[in-house]
């Protein structure tokens, strides 16, 4: 790939690309697969992957009966595809000798089999409803049975709540309140019958039953155990994409139990393919990275009269996108593809599809105050208005655009990209939050907070991971970002940090009524991003001895190691106490009235004793409709910093252990990859039928970084956005400035006026 003729945008005129820092190209750092057939944990998969190879047969013949008539219409038609004839099935530079690899799986490159994957996407009646409201939302959105809050919107995916009930007449109550007794009682038999006891019973798993990872021998103990333990990240990366494109190839969801995909968008937005391609890309999966480029190039179009939501756009496909370009063009020996086109308008593929989305992401910035609308429409340009709370944007969505909008400008030379995203950083700033703990709305018509609820989980989260990831973003230039996340740090502490009882885990809870109201000792498994962005900012990437070797480290630095390893253990309790090992959405602990104070001392307890009466267990509750588990990264996100920075093994092995959740828990037969479940706190457990983007995009990317080398993506010259995209770290250059200043407030961080 020559990267010198990629200038779809004359950058290299007009901005000169001072991406320093860069990496130097890896080279064949993909090991062989191993050979040793005694590692008995290549059997892990390979029941799945016959499961797979038998449906993958099944498929093909229904959807070869389904659309044969009609493919022969279109052919006769002289519609042919003019893609590639290529019929290879492996993956280039893999050696898939110690992998039982399917018959008869169809080719995906085939032309006949394009036909069928469009006519299989369009038998599928349910792809065709624009307004169906399942939008970004989707089968969370109807579990909690919020309904339609907003006219079809795609709305905020993470809202782990439970809403309480809508009015309803008397008669709706009563009968209600009938129901609620008899499924009381209900609930009481079952429990008396043990059926809940599940949680006791780990060793009881469906793929053990099957003789899955039942025997796992490798130890862990040097690098090739590692590389071992990568390579079933990366057949299970392999299962979950083909199960995608076998059963919902271009649609957005995908349901891995019924064996259906849904669109978001009339024409699709390529939710699942663009928030995987830089996995593909790491993964050296070129193949499939093949395929999902040609979708890109035939398929996928932003021309479509569909609202969206502008946060999750941008974090998955603007994000996606991005990333693909950097990798492809920084990295271009992972998953090499040829360009057909070179030098043409086409060729910067990525870019060019990244810069349409965003012209049309920008619709969102022009509100009156700055701050942007809850959604866009994509064909007309055209910012929306939030249709639930009052109105109000998510304050984490606002500020969670600027590592992709900054990066975007940094390429293109567009400063406008810049600009935008910056500014609401300053009208966020500019309501002078206490102790810099942000409330989770924000009007875009005034730029000013909504309600007083805070918190680290959804709609908060992120607000607090972009402020250190911008200062990192730009080679630490913009040290206001530093200054914010180091006040909303201590405010953290602070307010929010408290310990349990027994045992005193650290924990962050929540200040629904505000930081003078109580604090709720609850946590979305959402805040278990924290740890290890707190020991990101610590360190800025480099690795805790390093940076303890620098002048500026300091005991506040020490201070946030240890609260981040803190955290870290706390949010490892989350998946050792439920029955499946995987946590559920949301934890309450058992805390003090009052709460300690963060200054208190505290010492949790080590290690987590699998005895069912355990004291540990007493810290923490699960409840019934919290205990889905969505294959959430966050907590194994923070694994793989905290193993980078500390180079302590347990935090591997910890990653470890959950993979193996994973693989025994949520595999579904049939060739169906993995799904999300209903409850993971009883076995079986009950599942969701869905299979999230960020599984691709985050979770199994980052088990795949924690068990590599560090120098895949080395944490001091790279930034991962909240969707796990990596992006460069650059310095501004000239064009580019923060370009706003801090109001001056008092020690609480109040506006003095
Ligand atoms: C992802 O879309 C992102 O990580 C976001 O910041 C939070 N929610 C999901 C994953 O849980």
């Amino acid at each position: 790939m020559n990267n010198l003729n990629r200038d779809p945008f004359n950058r290299l005129n007009r901005s000169p690309l001072s991406l320093n820092n860069r990496a130097d190209p890896i080279a064949n750092w993909r090991p062989k697969t191993n050979n040793n057939n005694s590692n008995n944990n290549l059997a892990t998969l390979q029941y799945v992957l016959q499961t797979a190879a038998t449906a993958t047969q099944t498929a093909a013949a229904e959807i070869r009966e389904k659309a044969s008539e009609a493919v022969q219409q279109a052919l006769a038609a002289g519609g042919s595809s003019s893609s590639s004839s290529s019929s290879e099935e492996k993956d280039e530079g893999e050696d898939m000798s110690s992998f039982s690899v399917p018959k008869n799986v169809p080719s995906f490159t085939n032309p006949n089999r394009q036909y069928e994957d469009r006519l299989w996407a369009a038998a599928n009646p349910r792809g065709k409803n624009k307004n169906n409201n399942s939008g970004v939302l989707g089968g969370v959105q109807e579990f909690l049975g919020s309904g339609n809050r907003g006219g079809g919107l795609p709305m905020y995916k993470d809202k782990p709540y439970m809403y309480p009930p809508g009015k309803g007449g008397r008669i709706y109550r009563r009968r209600r309140t009938t129901c609620g007794v008899l499924f009381f009682v209900l609930v009481l038999l079952v429990w008396w019958s043990g059926m809940f006891a599940g949680h006791q019973e780990r060793a009881v798993t469906k793929l053990n039953q099957w003789g899955l990872l039942s025997k796992d021998t490798t130890k862990g103990r040097n690098k090739a155990d590692w590389l071992k333990r990568r390579e079933r990240v990366v057949e299970a990366m392999e299962l979950s994409w083909d199960a995608y494109e076998r059963y919902a190839w271009g649609q957005d969801e995908f349901h891995p139990i019924t064996k259906t995909g849904r669109q978001m968008a009339p024409k699709g937005l390529g939710w699942i393919i663009i928030d995987s391609l830089d996995t593909l890309m790491l993964m050296n999966l070129t193949s499939r990275l093949t395929h999902a480029r040609e979708w890109l190039a035939n398929s996928l179009t932003w021309d479509q009269d569909q609202d969206v939501n502008t946060f999750e756009t941008t974090i998955r496909m603007l994000g996606g996108l991005l990333s693909a370009h950097y990798l492809s063009t920084e990295y271009p020996q992972l998953a090499p593809i040829q360009d057909d086109d070179r030098g043409k308008p086409g060729e910067d593929l990525y870019l060019e599809k990244a810069k349409d989305l965003a012209d049309r992401l920008m619709a969102a910035f022009e509100s009156p105050s700055g701050v942007p609308y809850a959604s866009v429409n994509l064909a007309e340009y055209k910012g929306i208005i939030s249709h639930a709370d009052m109105g109000a944007s998510s304050t984490a969505e606002t500020t969670t655009l600027q590592l992709e909008f900054k990066y975007l400008a940094k390429l293109t030379g567009e400063k406008d990209f810049w600009d935008k995203a910056e500014r609401v950083m300053e009208l966020v700033d500019d309501n002078g939050a206490r102790d810099g703990l942000v409330p989770i709305f924000i009007y875009a018509t005034t730029g000013k907070f909504h309600g007083e609820n805070i918190r680290l989980g959804s709609r908060g989260d992120s607000y607090y991971e972009y402020l250190i990831k911008q200062y990192l973003q730009t080679n630490k230039k913009e040290p206001i970002y530093e200054e914010m996340w180091r006040e909303a740090l201590q405010g953290v502490r602070k307010h929010l940090v408290t310990y349990t009882e027994p045992s005193q885990f650290t924990i962050i809870g929540e200040r629904p009524s505000g930081l003078d109201g109580d604090l709720s000792p609850k946590m979305d498994h959402l805040v278990c991003f924290m740890p290890g962005t707190i020991a990101l900012a610590a360190t800025g990437g480099l690795t805790e001895k390093e940076a303890k070797k620098l002048p500026t480290w300091t005991e506040q630095n020490e201070a946030d190691m240890q609260l981040a390893r803190e955290l870290m253990h706390t949010c490892w309790g989350m998946y050792k106490f439920t029955a499946t090992g995987l946590a559920g959405e949301i934890t309450y602990f058992n805390i003090n009235n009052p709460p300690l104070n963060w200054t208190a001392p505290h010492q949790a307890t080590a290690e987590f004793d699998p005895d069912p009466d355990a004291e540990w267990r007493k810290a923490y509750e699960v409840r019934q409709f919290d205990s889905h588990n969505l294959q959430r990264p966050e907590t194994v996100e923070s694994l793989f910093y905290m193993w980078r920075i500390t180079g302590d093994i347990k935090y591997r092995e910890w990653g470890w252990e959950m993979f193996k959740s994973f693989m025994n828990y949520t595999a579904v037969e049939e060739g169906g990859g993995f799904t999300s479940l209903q409850n993971a706190n009883v076995i079986p457990p009950t599942t969701k039928d869905n299979m999230e983007s960020f599984w691709l995009a985050e979770t199994l990317k980052y088990f795949y970084l924690l068990f590599g080398p560090d120098d895949l993506l080395p944490l001091d010259k790279i930034v991962l956005n909240t969707e796990a995209h990596p992006l460069p770290r650059f310095d501004m250059g000239p064009l580019f400035s923060t370009g706003w200043k801090r109001k001056p407030r008092d020690q609480e961080g109040k506006l003095v006026e």
